[in-house]
């Protein structure tokens, strides 16, 4: 409804030549994975990184099902009840690739938040919201084809030329959602300044949908329509701008632990599964909680305190290679 992922037009973009990699939603259907095993398998990968199992309360507390008997807000969210270790999240899953990739999302909160526990309460926090938002992303990144071969989701690992349509899924999340991440608080913040008087709320909301993200209304819009109402965040007071920063961090992150851990191949390869550095620089990151400015929480995963776009175009690099050739000539974008 946001165009914050465009994978759902991947038929339409997808590489003609190349192989079509693997369908996680179909393995998973397959396999009659059920939705606890779909967060035991999370679990594991937090856990193959020298992390504790989650604990008991977590599991017996937690919504993972969206209840039969009652509505529920199904939006996806981790809470840290006591700040200490009653830690829950709250889904309505769904057995397919998205939700398995937002159970990483959440758990990543989750051990953020178990990380930090024994600083003094001030600081049981990430070094920046972005940082809280990133960390299960980056644990994501590492899903390949070979880890779900290790894992024994998948029998063998898809040829060399899926590559470019994994990579073109990627994007559609990943690199599409940018321009989506930055509008919602430039919005929200024109509003808060009155920059943006009440009566042109929609229509400045499709002024930098146009801007940012290229898309249009499917039908005419008026004032009489609340459209970024419609946006879980936007009622609910949650800042966005925290998500952009996270998909830019997630893909430094990677870069800088893949490079960690001694891996030396295309960065949509590496996975960190089971590397013992990779969960000890994660851990050191984590158990800093709020305790650090930002640059130095940056600086304990990989060395640099500067936060780097350029991780993305390293990570998408191959698929940049075709998209240049393919677009040779073409001229590209909106007015
Ligand atoms: O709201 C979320 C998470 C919970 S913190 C599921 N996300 C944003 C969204 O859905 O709009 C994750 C990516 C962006
Ligand atoms: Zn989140």
């Amino acid at each position: 409804m946001w165009a914050q992922s465009w994978s759902n037009v991947f038929d339409l973009v997808a590489p003609e030549a190349a192989a079509p990699g693997y369908d996680l939603t179909e393995i998973l259907r397959e396999r009659q994975t059920s939705e606890r095993e779909m967060v035991e398998i999370a679990e594991g990968f937090f856990t193959s990184l020298g992390m504790e199992e989650l604990p008991e309360t977590f599991w017996r507390r937690s919504q993972f099902l969206r209840p039969r008997d009652r509505d529920v807000v199904c939006h996806a969210s981790a809470w840290h009840l006591d700040l200490d270790e009653d830690v829950r999240i709250k889904m309505c899953i769904q057995i397919n690739a998205e939700d398995f990739s937002t159970i990483h999302h959440e758990l990543g909160h989750t051990y953020y938040q178990l990380g930090y526990r024994e600083l003094p309460p001030l600081f049981r926090d990430s070094a920046n919201d972005g940082f809280h938002e990133a960390l299960g992303d980056t644990i994501s990144l590492s899903v390949t084809p070979g880890y779900l071969v290790d894992i024994g989701l998948l029998d063998e690992e898809p040829p060399a030329e899926a590559d470019l349509s994994l990579l073109m899924r990627m994007a559609l999340d990943k690199v599409a959602f940018l321009p989506f991440g930055l509008l919602v608080d430039r919005w929200r913040w024109g509003v808060f300044s009155g920059e943006t008087p009440p009566e042109e709320y929609n229509a400045a909301w499709w002024r930098l949908r146009e801007q940012y993200q290229g898309v249009t209304a499917p039908s005419a819009r008026t004032e009489e329509d609340f459209d970024p109402g419609a946006k879980y965040h936007v009622p609910g007071n949650t800042p966005y701008t925290r998500y952009f920063l996270a998909h830019i961090l997630q893909f430094q992150f990677h870069r800088d632990l893949c490079a960690a851990i001694g891996y030396e191949g295309p960065l949509h390869r590496c996975s960190i599964y089971g590397e013992e550095e990779a969960g000890r620089r994660l851990r050191e990151m984590m158990a800093m909680g709020l305790s650090r400015p930002w640059p130095e929480a940056l600086e304990a995963m990989g060395g640099s305190s500067e936060m780097d776009a350029t991780a993305i175009l390293d990570y998408f690099a191959p698929l940049a290679d075709w998209l240049k050739e393919r677009n040779a000539g073409r001229s590209c974008g909106w007015s």
